[in-house]
């Protein structure tokens, strides 16, 4: 699809980020997911910032009209009934005022919001203090909400209770863990993904049942995220997420030297610090990555995946680590028509086309080259810049690339591809 190559491609991506907009939120792709994602809203309120920061802060402000009373951002916020989505709100049967999922995603707002109000104070707009102000206090309840929910004994790491949490669904990285899980299920599976998209590119059926496995098992816990944590058969303290919580932690703390108290500024630095230490015991040499630890069986999970880079964006590596890690990005993505790979093509859980197992996802991308740009690795981040940008012009804004062929694989007119593009387009 040559001809997409064209000066109108940042035309395009806007064009995407309007037809996908339903009243100040964005879905992520027509029909295949009609509702707001937590994390897609993140990604696309970076792009949104580029041309129009009013509409940025909106679809951070609609995000939070889920937010529950505990401090947790949903996953899924469902603000308009829709019938092409499996599970929808009446599986969750959560309890809030709008109806919502009842478990969460990475917590990319506070990355989104330090970003959004940097570009409203360039441009002085006008009532940009008083919306940060409040985005600043939602984000900061739902960071205290991680650390008091999901990291209870204090290790400096955060747990998944869900694969839906972690965004990266069928991530070989939850192989061993959702093995334990059963795949019985008292909600009837109803799947609609794999009407929409060839079924070879999405989770496998045993995946759902035991995704749903989960959501019932948490429903009948009323949601009570203590009961859930001393219930869970799947509980995993993730590097990725963790991540992306010191890092969103860290732009919190620099909106707070002017908008927040001594107090809030003092609770954050805190959090970033113990966030970070947990981060960096999880380094390992022989592997040149950081690596997830299951808090049920006490195993390292040694299953390669990107989320094994993620931590570039919020710990600062020695010199040796840098050359390993950047050394390692090149290996996964050597030989690749686009890289980088969520899984390596050199592992037995390779599959270049399922979704979380190998496709290249250009937010994925985003986040890798903010971790090496942190750590001083210009070059390869700019590569891998040019790269997505490249993709993204010669198949289109997929869901996500087969990283052997460059294929675009997925949803199409996909909101967070096209935010991605906006963003790393300029970059490039
Ligand atoms: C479940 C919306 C979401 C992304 C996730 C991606 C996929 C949902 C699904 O789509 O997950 O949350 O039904 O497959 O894995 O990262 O946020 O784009």
């Amino acid at each position: 699809m040559d001809h997409l190559n064209t000066p109108n491609m940042e035309e395009a991506a806007r064009a995407i980020l309007a037809r996908n907009d339903r009243g100040g939120y964005t879905v992520p792709t027509d029909r295949l997911y009609p509702f707001q994602w937590n994390w897609d809203s993140a990604f696309v309120a970076m792009g949104f910032a580029l041309f129009d920061v009013d509409r940025a802060y909106r679809e951070l402000e609609r995000l939070i009209e889920g937010q529950w009373a505990d401090g947790m951002i949903p996953h899924i916020v469902f603000h308009a009934p829709s019938d092409t989505y499996f599970p929808g709100p009446e599986v969750w049967g959560t309890r809030h005022a709008v109806p919502t999922s009842g478990i969460t995603q990475p917590p990319v707002f506070g990355m989104a919001l330090r970003q959004i109000h940097e570009t409203a104070t360039t441009f002085g707009t006008p009532d940009a203090e008083e919306r940060t102000r409040a985005l600043f206090q939602a984000a900061l309840r739902s960071h205290r909400w991680w650390l008091r929910a999901r990291d209870p004994d204090g290790i400096g790491l955060v747990s998944i209770l869900h694969p839906w949490e972690s965004g990266s669904d069928n991530s070989p990285a939850w192989d061993d863990a959702l093995a334990r899980v059963p795949v019985t299920t008292k909600t009837v599976i109803r799947r609609k993904d794999t009407g929409h998209v060839d079924p070879s590119m999405r989770p496998r059926d045993e995946d759902y049942q035991r995704f749903i496995h989960l959501v019932d098992l948490y429903r009948e816990c009323g949601w009570d995220p203590q009961r859930q944590w001393a219930t869970t058969p799947f509980k995993i303290a993730d590097v990725q997420m963790t991540a992306i919580l010191a890092r969103a932690t860290a732009d919190l703390l620099h909106l707070a030297e002017r908008l927040g108290s001594e107090e809030e500024r003092s609770e954050l630095a805190d959090m970033h610090q113990v966030l970070v230490r947990g981060l960096s015991r999880r380094w390992r040499p022989d592997l040149s990555r950081f690596v997830s630890l299951d808090l049920v069986s006490g195993q390292d999970v040694e299953a390669p995946t990107q989320a094994g880079f993620i931590p570039l964006i919020a710990v600062m590596l020695d010199g040796h680590q840098r050359g390993a890690a950047t050394a390692e990005i090149e290996r996964w993505t050597d030989g690749m028509v686009v890289g980088v790979p969520t899984t390596p093509s050199w592992s037995a859980a390779f599959e270049p086309k399922r979704y979380w197992r190998g496709p290249v996802w250009a937010v994925i991308n985003w986040l890798i080259c903010d971790g090496l740009r942190l750590n001083g690795t210009e070059d390869l981040a700019r590569r891998i810049e040019q790269m997505t940008v490249q993709a993204i012009e010669r198949a289109g804004f997929c869901e996500y690339f087969d990283p052997t062929t460059g294929e675009g694989l997925g949803g199409d007119t996909f909101s967070w591809t096209a935010a991605a593009y906006l963003v790393l387009k300029r970059r490039s």
